[in-house]
């Protein structure tokens, strides 16, 4: 049995690539391992949310954990803000990073292209939190999107750089990538990964969208111009990203989905990708519909946070004490 722990940040309706590259890793997890997974609010406040809309998507998301399968009893689930010792030891990672390989991750260069000439410091910030988050829990198994295995690598770094300063007091942890679908592309540029904010909305599924946007969307997804369905990501991003999607909710291999479709053509083919994604979603959908309403998903993430708080504390105690924040 080994210590799991993950997050997701509620800076919208999480998509298909959240769902593939990490939460489907999360419910086979949840049976052998201790897992915490956690709703990152703090990293999601590195690039501008409206405060109603932040509020909303959190308690959207511990929904849509709990509708995809996590059991409450089995995991512990709670909310980034309520444990502070996330903070207290983001800080304190912080002070041990260098700005030099902060500024070369591929997540910053990206995210702080889009906020013109006023980039919040919290975005060259964010992988020290993350590896705070992470280490509070003695953390051995991270099951993560391949967008994020770079921060793992930093996370991992960061932990050896404390451990040889102060004393070995943090545990390695490892990346653990989904065996396919670990990076989902968009639907519009198969060249970019599928982002949940994604200012084109047509780019991405969400677990919330109905059947007509599921359908509508892949139809106008956009495929290279031949017509034959043949797994090549390099050559044929749309269509192969499309045919992961298909694989991961039949559980079929790329080779029988191409025997399947040897004689029809894209159309066919999408109709069907939407088909499979409606049907898959449907049980999802509706179990989130109940929860959401329900006073017992605010009970569960109270009692998440008590958990939590328990272990990050005693790990943040250590810490302090280590670098001489005591008495
Ligand atoms: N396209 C993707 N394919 C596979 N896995 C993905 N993940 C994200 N996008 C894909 C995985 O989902 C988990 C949660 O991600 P996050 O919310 O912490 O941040 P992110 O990686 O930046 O995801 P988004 O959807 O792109 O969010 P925004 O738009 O807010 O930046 C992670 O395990 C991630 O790897």
């Amino acid at each position: 049995m080994s210590i799991v722990f993950s997050g997701i940040q509620p800076s919208g309706t999480i998509t298909l690539g959240n769902y593939i590259g990490a939460i489907k890793q999360f419910i086979s997890l949840q049976n052998q391992h201790t897992c915490y997974f956690c709703i990152v609010n703090q990293h999601a406040i590195t690039v501008p949310q409206d405060p109603d809309q932040l509020r909303r998507n959190s308690r959207k998301l511990a929904a849509l954990y709990l509708a995809a399968g996590l059991d409450p009893e089995k995991v512990t689930l709670f909310i980034q803000s309520e444990v502070p010792a996330h903070a207290q030891l983001g800080w304190i990672m912080q002070t041990i990073s260098y700005v030099g390989e902060l500024e070369r991750m591929t997540q910053f260069k990206d995210k702080s292209k889009s906020q013109g000439k006023s980039i919040p410091a919290g975005l060259l910030t964010y992988p020290p939190l993350m590896a705070a988050d992470v280490l509070l829990y003695n953390t051995e198994i991270v099951p993560v999107g391949d967008d994020q295995a770079q921060h793992m690598e930093i996370t991992r770094d960061l932990a050896h750089r404390f451990n040889q300063r102060f004393g070995t007091l943090f545990t390695i942890p490892k990346t653990q990538l989904p065996p396919t679908g670990s990076r989902v592309m968009s639907l519009q540029n198969p060249e970019k990964k599928m982002s949940k904010s994604d200012p084109n909305q047509n780019a991405y599924i969400s677990l919330l969208d109905s059947p007509k946007q599921i359908e509508k969307k892949i139809k106008k997804s956009t495929t290279d111009s031949g017509n034959e369905i043949r797994y090549d990501p390099q050559n044929k991003k749309g269509i192969s990203n499309l045919m992961a999607l298909y694989a991961s909710f039949t559980g079929e291999t790329f080779d029988q989905i191409e025997q399947k479709y040897l004689e029809k053509g894209y159309g066919q083919f999408k109709l069907d990708v939407a088909d499979v994604l409606i049907e898959g979603l449907k049980p999802l959908q509706d179990r989130y519909y109940q929860l959401i309403e329900s006073s017992h998903l605010d009970q569960i993430l109270s009692d998440g946070a008590e958990k939590a708080n328990e272990v990050a504390t005693k790990t943040l105690t250590k810490v302090e004490k280590a670098i001489g924040l005591s008495r």
